[in-house]
């Protein structure tokens, strides 16, 4: 059987140890021990109690476990090239990876250093931490998987079937890197915003902040073309960006984005992740982003009174 580590025991970690352990050897890998017993809140609010394996990173090194047949980095876009660095000792460079960062900053580093498979994942399942024994499962929706290169297209429909059967409905796809940018446009023009303002996604909708978001999406939809990211739902220019944040705000009305939830607990932001690859698109290609620039200096100053 294919064994599975789960590096980053977050939300998606768990969510994803839960889904695929019933079908496959899984271990959940992080800093701290977990409790064996794992609860699981289904979106239709069935609870679930689940024995989930987990280790230490620490004794992995002193009781090496069987080799994985791939390990799956969940960790906040930041920490994954470190937290791969601390297992690089006890896995086989030709381990494939699964990268399930936000952003556009840890998928192309570590596609160029890692020797074996990189495959990025993309997600729009919703779930949150209840404490370090229970995760809620919020919400369903799609995962697409992928690799930047387009060379390993059969292990990504391989993952994706088993996650599928999993019932962790997945898709291997030959353009994940669209995927990837288009999740960080979103991320790029809701996530700031609504971190900095302390306020729900839907009150984005107000004047108070609308104009500021359409200046994001301004600046965004530029870069993105000079980046060949081919516009939303076959849209041709900077209109089809903004109707694809405003339909996000609108189904993710109630959210706390992932960035508020981040600046509420006083952690650092994925900035670096979002904001910084659009930020360097743009400077690479002599184009605009002082509102972008604006926003990173502002979320820079606000982590630094962390
Ligand atoms: O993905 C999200 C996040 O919170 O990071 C959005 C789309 C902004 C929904 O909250």
């Amino acid at each position: 059987m294919t064994s599975h580590w789960i590096l980053g025991p977050g939300a998606i970690g768990r969510l994803l140890a839960h889904s695929l352990s019933p079908f496959t050897d899984t271990t959940l890998i992080g800093r701290r021990a977990l409790p064996e017993q794992q609860h699981l809140t289904t979106p239709e609010g069935e609870e679930r109690i689940q024995r989930l394996a987990s280790v230490t990173a620490a004794e992995l090194t002193s009781h090496p476990l069987p080799a994985p047949g791939f390990v799956h980095i969940t960790t906040k876009a930041m920490a994954a090239e470190a937290v791969l660095a601390s297992i690089a000792d006890v896995v086989a460079p030709t381990t494939p990876l699964v990268l399930w960062q936000n952003g556009f900053l840890a998928q192309p580093r570590i596609t160029q250093t890692w020797p074996g498979p990189v495959l990025c994942a993309t997600t729009t399942q919703g779930a949150y931490l209840t404490g370090d024994g229970g995760v809620v499962h919020a919400g369903r929706g799609p995962t697409f998987i992928g690799d930047l290169d387009n060379q390993h297209a059969v292990l990504a429909e391989a993952l994706a079937a088993l996650l599928s059967e999993a019932n962790f409905t997945a898709t291997a796809v030959g353009d994940i890197r669209q995927r990837l940018w288009q999740k960080l446009a979103v991320n790029a023009a809701i996530n700031p915003l609504v971190a900095l303002n302390g306020v729900r996604n839907g009150e984005l909708r107000g004047d108070a902040y609308a104009g500021r978001l359409a200046a994001v999406v301004k600046e965004v939809a530029a870069i993105l073309k000079q980046e060949n990211i081919a516009p939303p739902n076959g849209g041709k220019n900077e209109d089809a960006w903004l109707a694809l944040v405003w339909q996000v705000v609108e189904n993710t009305a109630n959210n706390k984005a992932s960035m508020l939830q981040d600046v509420e607990a006083k952690r650092p932001t994925e900035r670096g992740a979002i904001l910084g690859p659009l930020i360097d698109s743009a400077e690479r290609h002599g184009l605009q982003c002082g509102v972008l620039k604006e926003l990173d200096s502002e979320l820079a100053k606000l982590e630094a009174e962390f």
